[in-house]
């Protein structure tokens, strides 16, 4: 298999299963910044210029960091990533990729969307508070469990990343989220984690 990257981005949470489920896979490095995303090859992966991209051995070619996570959860069912009752497992994903994973382009990229500092602030400002409620339902998902079904599996991934975002990308504090603090610390000492972390060149962000 081989899994198309940028370094932090969102498609550090495959890159993570990948570790975590030991499947055979190489990384490629697209810079986002330097226009890779937009080449025809990288096109002809995915028209809207996006990682995640990861090809399989037979042949497919699958966009979506969700869509990603939960095909490599299939590929190896005793890992025992899909639960038998799959409705909080979609849950949680699905509110992790558009309640999370989407509030951070306006935080990220406000510039491309409003033309002056103040509105771009303004912008950062609203997103934030909107993001406030929404840490504290996935912290109230987490409550006193280890991850967000009790056992670890793909949407921890995803919301792991998420958060590094928050405290790398953003320079938020998590200190109001003691669930979600210790939950990043649990996360930060598995293997597959720091794996990825290290391939990608990143340090992790509770150290
Ligand atoms: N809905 C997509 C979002 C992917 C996405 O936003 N990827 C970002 C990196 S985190 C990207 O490649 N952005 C480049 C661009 O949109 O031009 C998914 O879940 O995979």
């Amino acid at each position: 298999m081989k899994l198309y990257v940028m370094p932090g981005a969102c498609s550090l949470a495959p890159h993570i299963a990948l570790h975590e489920l030991e499947l055979d896979h190489d990384i490629v490095t697209i810079n986002l910044r330097k226009g890779e995303g937009q080449t025809p090859e990288h096109l002809a992966r995915n028209p809207v210029g996006a990682v995640p991209v990861l090809e399989t051995e037979d042949g497919r070619t699958i966009t979506e960091v969700m869509a990603i996570l939960l095909y490599l959860a299939q590929r190896k069912p005793e890992a025992g990533w899909i639960p038998a009752d799959v409705i909080p497992l979609y849950e949680r994903m699905s509110f992790v990729a558009t309640e999370l994973h989407k509030s951070f382009f306006p935080l990220f990229f406000g510039e491309r969307i409003h033309s002056t500092p103040e509105a771009v602030a303004e912008l950062g400002k609203a997103y934030k508070e909107r993001l406030a409620p929404r840490w504290a339902r996935v912290s109230e998902w987490l409550g006193g469990q280890d991850y967000l079904l009790g056992t670890f599996g793909p949407a921890d991934i995803y919301l792991y990343v998420i958060l590094t975002w928050w405290v790398r990308g953003i320079k938020e504090s998590l200190d109001a989220y003691p669930n979600l603090v210790f939950f990043m610390k649990r996360m930060e000492a598995r293997r597959g984690v720091l794996a990825a972390l290290e391939h990608e060149n990143l340090k992790p962000v509770m150290a």
